[in-house]
């Protein structure tokens, strides 16, 4: 693939990429590029299944890398299973990583492919581990969705958070935000992809089920402006514009990519 600006090193000088860019020893790092013909066909991968309650939503969160509309994980009533994996998951929060322009700004690529934006829905094995912080030093502590945005017709479903973005733009703040399903969000398509993976920012633990929708979201060009308009600053600081907030490629080394789909 050919290499995405890393974007004029903005994430080694972003505070969240102080600690090291890469984990010395990293076996299963993510993003990767996904190969499409490399990728192969496991007729034994079950149909995702997907079980939120929107009553579970919380707040959304600017953390000065994304934002993050977060809920309670308190119970299961907010799961994933089937897929992959082997046990149910509970949704913890979802982000989104985008580009400055169109051109790029997904973390994963589809034959060297970047979509503009990349919705990330993280959950956790809360089967097996007590809290999500132990989960994520596990290698099937997390799985996390991947959901492509394309440019297209507007998206109602993310407009609501659209429209709720203004209120977050600086750096540490916080709104309300109860009562949204995240499966609005999900392409009608069942099909995926699925590899063994990381985190794609610190602490880039090796922790991380990846399932990549094969279908990207189509949104509207006001609707990435609306994320563009995020800062990664607190108010007070020089503003710096909230883009570019995605990792490059990792290597595939010895991995491989698994689809649902012939
Ligand atoms: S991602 O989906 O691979 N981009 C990703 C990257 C980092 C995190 C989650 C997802 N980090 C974790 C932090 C925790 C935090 C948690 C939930 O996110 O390690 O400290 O509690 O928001
Ligand atoms: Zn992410």
């Amino acid at each position: 693939c050919k290499r995405r600006p890393d974007s004029l090193h903005h994430l080694p000088v972003h505070p969240l990429w102080q600690s090291p860019l890469t984990i010395p020893g990293g076996t299963r790092q993510s993003p990767i590029n996904i190969q499409w013909r490399d990728s192969v066909y496991d007729p034994f991968l079950k149909p995702l299944k997907i079980s939120y309650d929107p009553a579970t939503c919380l707040h959304i969160w600017n953390n000065g890398y994304s934002f993050l509309v977060e809920f309670d994980d308190s119970t299961d009533r907010s799961i994933i299973d089937g897929g992959p994996l082997e046990n149910q998951y509970r949704l913890k929060q979802f982000h989104f990583h985008w580009g400055a322009i169109n051109d790029w700004g997904s973390e994963h690529t589809v034959d060297c492919k970047f979509y503009p934006a990349e919705l990330h829905l993280v959950h956790w094995n809360a089967v097996v581990y007590p809290t999500f912080e132990e989960a994520v030093m596990e290698g099937d502590g997390l799985a996390v969705i991947g959901v492509f945005l394309k440019l297209g017709a507007r998206h109602e479903g993310l407009q609501t958070l659209v429209d709720a973005l203004p209120a977050v733009k600086h750096k540490d703040t916080v709104i309300e935000f109860d009562v949204f399903d995240p499966s609005c969000l999900m392409p009608s398509c069942p099909d995926y992809w699925t590899y063994a993976g990381s985190l794609t920012t610190p602490p880039l633990t090796e922790s991380v089920t990846w399932i990549i929708k094969k279908q990207p979201i189509e949104v509207d060009e006001d609707q990435l402006e609306a994320f563009r308009m995020l800062l990664f600053t607190s108010d007070g600081e020089e503003e710096k514009r909230m883009v570019d907030n995605f990792r490059p490629l990792q290597p595939l080394m010895n991995r491989t990519v698994r689809s649902s789909f012939q």
